[in-house]
């Protein structure tokens, strides 16, 4: 059966992202002169490999549930910024690069090629995941396009830096070790950020110091204040390097904001979160993705809208950093 799973629009890979709107209805682009004609790209990666706990699962409908949800948004207007995104930015999407649930390795290829055309373009791409594996043949482009000059912030309450998960060394927990021990990428320029609670292990903070990551936990970010603790992350990020790449896990968000999300408590709220982006967007950064949202099991979509505000506030920051607002 294997040589029937063919890219794209492959035989026999169920295509979840059919027949949906783009992203806030943005313009559908195909090639990459297209790409290369817009600020910013909308990328879906539609991927789950394993389960590590209960319900938390389909994460490959989370592109397609998220572009729905952007709907609700218009043209992606920010009162308080006084930022139209539609109108201030050459925005687009691509739709989500195919993936097949049985194989990880093909599936990162494809990722993985599909990322490097991209970076190689003049828009800023947001990808969608995706299980936060996803990010892993992203930064693995970006590490081979920009050897050693690729900074990674990484929001989450997980270091996701475990060796394997019962064997799986594509598993959503693992894949800032796969980054970490990526050809081009300078783990002492990455800043896992936001981490906290039972659901990390020593063996993890272990690695991260070894490989010469930096951690801010939640009580770090708390002591510092965001705005400072943002600062230091990207003063560590932007050391020696050509900017940042931010990977977003919807776990970085508090639980109570994030119900149809991890039981992950004492997280950052909505609000914090969109201002960080806001500002982030307005630096040196190369790309962004926010990943692990489990629709299946997402309360009136709540995460996936989280998402939608996540991106149109980093959007708004690429306005800014464009220059049609200040
Ligand atoms: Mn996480």
């Amino acid at each position: 059966m294997r040589n029937m799973l063919k890219f794209p629009q492959g035989v026999g890979v169920p295509m979840v992202s059919g027949n949906i709107p783009t992203f806030l209805g943005s313009k559908r682009v195909r090639t990459m002169e297209e790409v290369n004609d817009l600020d910013a790209v909308i990328v879906g990666l539609p991927w789950e490999g394993t389960n590590t706990w209960g319900s938390f699962s389909a994460c490959e409908q989370s592109p397609k549930g998220c572009r729905v949800v952007s709907m609700r948004y218009g043209n992606g207007y920010i009162p308080e910024l006084d930022i139209e995104v539609l109108s201030s930015l050459k925005l687009g999407d691509m739709g989500d690069i195919c993936a097949c649930g049985t194989d990880v390795e093909k599936t990162f290829s494809e990722f993985f090629d599909a990322a490097t055309k991209i970076f190689s373009t003049r828009a800023k791409p947001v990808f969608l995941g995706g299980d936060h594996a996803s990010s892993l043949p992203v930064l693995q482009a970006l590490g081979k396009l920009r050897p050693g000059r690729v900074g990674i912030i990484h929001f989450d309450a997980h270091l996701d830096n475990a060796d394997t998960f019962v064997g799986d060394r594509y598993a959503r927990c693992c894949p800032l070790r796969r980054v970490a021990e990526s050809d081009g990428i300078d783990p002492r320029k990455m800043v896992h950020f936001g981490i906290r609670g039972p659901r990390n292990t020593l063996q993890q903070m272990e690695f991260a110091r070894e490989c010469g990551a930096t951690t801010l936990t939640m009580a770090d970010v708390r002591r510092l204040g965001i705005k400072e603790a943002v600062s230091r992350a990207v003063e560590i990020a932007t050391d020696g390097t050509d900017g940042y790449y931010v990977t977003v896990c919807s776990d970085i968000i508090d639980h109570a904001w994030n119900i149809g999300g991890p039981l992950d408590f004492g997280g950052l709220s909505v609000e914090d979160m969109c201002n960080t982006l806001y500002g982030l967007a307005q630096g040196p950064m190369l790309g962004l993705d926010v990943v692990e949202v489990y629709p299946k099991s997402d309360f009136n979509d709540t995460s996936l809208h989280i998402v939608a505000w996540l991106v149109i506030y980093a959007l708004a920051g690429l306005c800014v950093a464009k220059g049609t607002h200040s």
